[in-house]
């Protein structure tokens, strides 16, 4: 793998840092520093210009020393003068520099007063209030550190990803107002769709980095800086969530945004198949030997490996690389294929608007269909609806499409499944309507056969339609309950149901995986947002991007259908 420039540069960056907290002479430390800054800022590789037989000692303020050691990097990918340094020092002590404030001289003041030599060190030593007392630091320093190593340890916390869109969204434009600036794209699990994120990484393309980062790091949301570097940069929002920025070459800005836009898995399936043609592919681009096969964009990556384009939501090694190997991967569903909702509240039960008003909402989002399900009277705090208020309902709606001809509310009900199995409503009245969805909203923690049956004997009632978020989780709240998927997945298809996708954004439910089950077993899906408000009659992103990632086509999904063939689906599905 031909070394770069940036790959020099980080070496004896690190030199200097190692030499700086070993307090060894200035006047070296600095030479180190000024070689880094010319090497990074060269527009020629270094190493090709040591192919050509080129002498980087006529490059200013690189001499006789560092040349060689440039061409001992380039030639041998590694230095021994770093080498040995790096074994002087405890070996993670560079990671205390990621903290924002804590330079090469507070780092040697750590070592040498307390010896603090990695980050979990210096966590104990700050929490003991250890660290106030050494010179040059404060009570101010000390807190800081805590803050910062809690930032960027605590992994575990995660995001909603469409709660995620309007700090994305402003974050993106005010970069892409920098001068300098030609692209900013969002890689990482937000790019691939994940329900949930834990970090964002941003990519950019722009002549001019430092000023680039500068910004990035003084943006007004900005709450804490825990690396600011000239290609590579990384805060923590006041909101909460870090992200990741880094500037990258156009060459490889498509190897790159491939890299970082992973998953880590599907990462290594496609460099696997990159070295089974004796190629190597990471984020600069790939590469046969020193040549350059692709980079610049992520089609070409893909071509160069024989693959069509892998939609970023399949990219987690769950079989796309063979789909994509035998052209067979979905054309996946999209939010102009959705032709109307399936599951809505009116003020009825929840929901905020008259069925009027969401249908007009319906309309105006350019849908031909909205089926009107508020809840059944067992949720008194929904003030679910009993049997006379439904056959009240089902007579406004009737009235309703009466003075219509271009759009249709069809009759549904949100039923609670009781505990066992039996519904909350009688089935002379569920008979009347077009559809009857099912679901469980209260006794989650039966054991997990129980709960099972218990959905499974829902599904058995003759005008039953389809399960509405069959797990019960609200993401980052409260867990699924105990119930096998599996088994509703083959329950649904015996019993001719369908299964939904709540596109509630803390619902999503069924996931991804599930998605993809149901659609191998030959079940459908009903992609919905379960509105409780006019504005949310639209909202299908968070959904489609979930039936995106369970591989779903617009002909896995019920509610894509013209209002005929919906129809007739929905007949099929009754058994009465
Ligand atoms: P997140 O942030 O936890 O929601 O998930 P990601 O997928 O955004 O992961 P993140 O932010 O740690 O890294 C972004 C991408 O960078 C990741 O999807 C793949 C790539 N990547 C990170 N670490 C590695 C690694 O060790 N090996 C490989 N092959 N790729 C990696
Ligand atoms: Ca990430
Ligand atoms: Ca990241
Ligand atoms: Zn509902």
């Amino acid at each position: 793998m031909p070394i770069h420039n940036a790959d020099i540069a980080r070496r004896f960056e690190e030199m200097a840092d190692l030499l700086e907290i070993k307090g060894d002479n200035p006047f070296r430390i600095r030479a180190y520093r000024n070689a880094a800054q010319v090497i990074e800022d060269s527009s020629h590789e270094l190493a090709t210009l040591i192919a050509a037989g080129e002498d980087t000692s006529q490059l200013s303020g690189i001499g006789k020393d560092l040349a060689a050691k440039i061409q001992e990097i380039v030639e041998t990918d590694t230095c021994a003068a770093l080498e040995k340094l790096r074994k002087s020092l405890p070996e993670h002590i560079t990671d205390l520099l990621t903290i924002q404030g804590l330079g090469p001289k507070r780092v040697r003041t750590l070592y040498q007063e307390l010896g603090i030599g990695d980050l979990q060190a210096l966590q104990q030593a700050a929490e003991a209030g250890r660290i106030r007392e050494l010179p040059g630091l404060g009570r101010k320093t000390e807190q800081h550190i805590i803050e910062a190593i809690k930032a960027q340890t605590d992994t575990s916390r995660r995001f909603l990803r469409a709660a995620m869109q309007p700090y994305v969204d402003s974050l993106t434009a005010y970069l892409r107002k920098q001068t300098g600036v030609t692209r900013i794209t969002v890689a990482g699990s937000y790019r691939r769709g994940r329900e949930t994120i834990g970090d964002l990484d941003l990519l950019v393309l722009t002549d001019q980095p430092p000023q680039l980062m500068q910004a990035f790091v003084t943006y007004d949301e900005v709450r804490d800086v825990l690396a600011h570097g000239e290609t590579k940069s990384s805060v923590i929002l006041k909101m909460g969530i870090q992200v990741d920025v880094r500037v990258v070459p156009t060459a490889s800005y498509g190897a790159a945004l491939h890299y970082f836009t992973g998953s880590k898995a599907h990462n290594i399936a496609m460099r696997k198949r990159a070295q089974q043609r004796k190629w190597k592919l990471n984020e600069y681009g790939l590469l046969d030997g020193e040549r350059v096969i692709a980079g610049t964009t992520e089609e070409e990556v893909f071509e160069a490996l024989d693959l069509p384009f892998i939609p970023p939501e399949l990219r987690e090694n769950r079989g796309e690389l063979e789909a994509a190997e035998q052209r067979q991967l979905p054309n996946l569903i999209t939010l102009d294929d959705i032709r109307g909702n399936l599951h809505a509240h009116t003020r009825a039960s929840d929901g905020r608007h008259t069925l009027a008003e969401m249908a007009q909402a319906a309309m105006e989002a350019g849908h031909d269909y909205l089926a009107i399900t508020d809840h059944s009277k067992r949720l008194t705090v929904a003030h679910g609806l009993d049997e006379d208020r439904l056959l009240a309902q089902i007579e406004e709606i009737d009235e309703w499409n009466e003075q219509s001809d271009t759009f249709t509310i069809l009759k549904g009900i949100e039923v609670d499944i009781l505990e066992d199995g039996t519904l909350d409503l009688d089935d002379a009245v569920l008979k009347l309507l077009d559809m009857v969805i099912v679901s469980v909203h209260h006794k989650f923690n039966l054991p997990a056969e129980k709960q099972t049956e218990r959905i499974m004997r829902a599904m058995d009632k003759p005008y039953t339609t389809f399960v509405a978020h069959p797990t019960g989780r609200l993401l980052l709240q409260r867990p699924p309950y105990a119930v096998d998927v599996a088994r509703l997945i083959a329950h649904a298809r015996q019993r001719g149901c369908f299964l939904e996708i709540n596109g509630n954004p803390q619902r999503l439910d069924l996931n991804d995986i599930h998605c993809q089950a149901a659609k191998a077993a030959g079940v459908p899906l009903v992609i919905n947002t379960d509105a409780h408000h006019a504005d949310d009659i639209h909202r299908f992103e968070a959904g489609i991007t979930q039936a995106r990632r369970g591989w779903l086509t617009a002909t896995d999904v019920i509610n894509t259908l013209p209002l005929a063939k919906l129809r007739r689906r929905l007949e099929q599905a009754r058994k009465g």
